[in-house]
């Protein structure tokens, strides 16, 4: 048999099992402990002589108690041995600290366990350790559960997490089996996410890879830790950097589609999310709205995107008409696409060494020496696996693309893994049909790359070799682009539409 007791001493339960088991109550499905641990303390009978078992340290980890104790007890009742477990707090950067501390005795009244002190000095161990107090909601911590195998996809996962502002408290590796179907990492691995959150001080579980809804919740239900896939986290990071009215309602568009299958019951809402990463509306709007009305608010989204649009059309239409042919700076998130069109331009679009700097297309004009003038644009990165429910929401803004008479393509030549990025940017550029459109690709960062391996990555995809940074090959870029927009057509639309 098992008690649950409070902190107050007070028997919360009382739970009858056979000689091997005992079926908890369903504790761990309640959310709000927002304490570091639950407050509660199982004590229960073991009638076989055995310790405490894998299955109380599951216990422990997963429904955060403070302490599981065990009471041997033999044929006629008599309390035995007795063993106290609880958690033990993680320094940041030491794993390899054993995650629990045991404490024995022969028989109870040898038991020396004061539990009030033991309990204060292992939550202010916590606090002290993890820079962050029980119940404290400052910036969030996160443990990324590193489902996708090799160092690209971890590094992509690190630099997204870091890009939306939040915090990593530890990186699970998990790329080695298979993916469950239920549980993801399987339930065997829960505990370990369980005990790494407690320890570290995480409360929010990122995945490099997509959930299924149903796969979602029951993580969630069975870690009590918010869990947020690859495309919630490129959406919050969206979300968080959408400036133009345009920028806002197609991030919100995307998160409300994305969202809603994952919500449950009617009107339940998606106030779990309220307050964090992937909870996050652009501007003012917070995603705390049940089903219905997340249906009605799609339908006026996309009323009003489509509205935009066709003003955007009319605005571009006359732009035409001025005979200017359109250059399009794409390409991967981070490779130098703002950096590039400042230095052609003389302009201060924000740049950083960050994923989706940028969400918000930019036209500037610029000045061929000898053929005149173009508008040149700069927009949002692309990334592999765009998730669709973005690439449809800012088809707008891509659709813009299918308007340039040039499209120079960035590419990062510094970058380790630069040709599978170039893949990944033209897949995009086929799914919206833009691949038949003229296209100049720039090896940028030339300045950090060597020479020789520059010059192969050069010769194999055609590339113009700039440093965008450095204002170098701007010239020898400007000269290859001169030669490949077609200044005639651009002036052959001004002469069939002033008809
Ligand atoms: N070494 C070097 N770094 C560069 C060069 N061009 C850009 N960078 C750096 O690369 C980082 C990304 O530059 P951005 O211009 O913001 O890249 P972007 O393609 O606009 O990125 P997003 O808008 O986030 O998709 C910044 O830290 C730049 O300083 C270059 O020629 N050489
Ligand atoms: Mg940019």
């Amino acid at each position: 048999m098992g008690v649950l007791v409070s902190r107050d001493g007070i028997v919360r339960n009382v739970i009858l099992g056979d000689a091997t088991h005992l079926e908890l109550p369903d504790i761990g499905r309640l959310r709000g402990g927002t304490g570091r641990f639950r407050g509660l303390r199982l004590i229960h009978t073991h009638l076989r002589g055995e310790s405490l078992t894998q299955d109380d340290l599951n216990d422990l980890a997963l429904l955060r108690l403070d302490l599981v104790a065990m009471i041997q007890a033999d044929e006629e009742g008599n309390a035995g041995k007795v063993e106290i477990a609880h958690i033990l707090p993680g320094k940041d950067g030491d794993p390899q600290i054993e995650p629990f501390r045991k404490v024995e005795a022969r028989d109870i009244h040898n038991l020396h366990f004061d539990f009030e002190d033991e309990i204060r000095a292992l939550e202010s161990e916590f606090s002290r350790l993890t820079g962050k107090k029980a119940g404290e909601t400052q910036k969030e911590r996160a443990l990324i559960l590193s489902i996708t195998p090799g160092a690209t996809a971890l590094s992509e996962i690190t630099e997204l997490v870091r890009a939306a502002g939040v915090e990593i408290a530890e990186v699970m590796p998990f790329s080695g089996g298979k993916i469950h179907p239920r549980t993801i990492v399987g339930q065997g691995r829960l505990q370990r996410v369980a005990l790494a959150a407690m320890r570290r001080s995480a409360d929010v579980a990122i995945f490099d890879i997509d959930l299924k809804p149903a796969q979602a919740r029951a993580f969630e239900d069975m870690t009590g830790l918010k869990a947020i896939d690859r495309t919630q986290l490129i959406l919050d990071i969206f979300a968080q950097r959408a400036r133009s009215r345009d920028g806002k309602l197609q991030v919100e568009l995307a998160q409300l589609k994305y969202s809603l299958p994952r919500l449950t019951e009617e009107d339940a809402g998606l106030s779990r999310l309220v307050g964090g990463i992937g909870g996050r509306g652009p501007g003012e709007t917070v995603l705390e709205i049940g089903r219905r009305r997340a249906r009605s608010r799609i339908r006026h989204l996309e009323k009003e995107i489509e509205r935009l649009s066709r003003q955007r059309s009319v605005r571009r239409r006359r732009r035409v008409r001025q005979g200017m042919p359109v250059l399009s700076i794409i390409g991967y998130t981070n490779a130098g696409k703002s950096t590039l069109l400042n230095a052609l331009t003389e302009s201060k679009i924000d740049t950083a060494d960050q994923m989706f700097v940028t969400l918000d297309p930019t036209s500037r004009r610029l000045r061929f020496p000898r053929q005149g003038e173009v508008i040149i644009t700069d927009t949002v990165g692309f990334i592999r696996d765009l998730p669709p429910d973005l690439v449809n929401a800012f088809r707008a803004t891509l659709e813009e693309l299918s308007e340039a008479d040039l499209l120079l393509h960035v590419v990062d030549a510094s970058d380790p893994n630069v040709e599978r990025k170039m893949d990944a940017v033209n897949r995009v550029l086929t799914d919206l049909e833009l691949n038949t459109i003229p296209r100049l690709v720039v090896m940028n960062k030339a300045d950090a790359v060597e020479a020789s391996i520059l010059e192969g990555l050069c010769s194999r995809n055609d590339a113009v070799p700039v440093s965008a940074l450095k204002r170098a090959g701007l010239d020898k870029l400007i000269s290859a682009a001169g030669n490949l927009i077609p200044w005639d057509s651009a002036l052959g639309v001004f002469e069939s539409s002033s008809l």
